[in-house]
């Protein structure tokens, strides 16, 4: 069977405009967690917010389903090179969360059940850039993708997206994460390559 080739480029593909440099796509929905899958009751499942001021403000599952819920269609792209694209989730647009929230600081730690950390720039997480994600492919999101919520911040390494969420710490500063700590990049574009700091 001859090789069909587009245009002129002979055997050689031109670069997927979809696909930072480095990754290759992947239809598999690979799951990669430092640790156990804790198991969260949403009857005990909380989100909450801690600022500067001194005020937390929590959501339980019902005040998060009560909440504007938007549909995301993202690629999203992890450190290890794999990029899966076109996914679908269902949540709730960290705008949402922190128009309730008074705080001027420009950075959060995102805490989750089990122990994981990750930092991440509220320039990073408002603007309609990232959400709390709690359904994946029209379902219930399954407990090893990090359900019943997780962070989705698909613009960044997927490692930012932090699994079983349960909340944010505003700080004044950046300060690493678990991975962070452990070398990778305190930011994480994909496009620019921020694997390893
Ligand atoms: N709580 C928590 N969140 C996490 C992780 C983790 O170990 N624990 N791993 C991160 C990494 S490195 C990646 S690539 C993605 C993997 O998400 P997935 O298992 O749904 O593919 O979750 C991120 N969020
Ligand atoms: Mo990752």
């Amino acid at each position: 069977m001859a090789n069909i080739t587009r245009g002129f480029t002979g055997r050689r593909r031109a670069p997927d405009p979809a696909v930072p440099p480095g990754q290759y796509l992947t239809d598999d929905f690979p799951v990669l967690s430092a640790g156990p899958t804790p198991r969260v009751d949403l009857d005990e499942w909380r989100f909450s917010v801690r600022t500067e001021k001194g005020f937390t403000t929590t959501w339980t599952w019902s005040d998060l389903l009560a909440l504007p819920q938007e549909e995301v269609h993202t690629d999203i792209h992890c450190v290890t090179r794999w990029s899966k694209l076109g996914t679908s989730w269902r949540g709730v647009s960290l705008d949402t969360i922190m128009a309730a929230v008074d705080s001027d600081f420009a950075y959060a730690m995102v805490h989750c059940y089990g122990g994981y950390t990750t930092n991440v720039p509220m320039a990073d997480l408002l603007g309609g850039q990232a959400w709390i994600a709690h359904e994946f492919d029209g379902r219930a999101l399954e407990p090893v993708h990090g359900g019943p919520a997780r962070l989705l911040v698909p613009h960044l390494y997927f490692w930012k997206s932090a699994k079983w969420v349960r909340g944010l710490v505003m700080q004044k500063k950046d300060a690493p994460g678990f991975w962070e700590q452990n070398g990778y990049h305190r930011h994480g574009d994909p496009w620019r390559e921020e694997r390893y700091a």
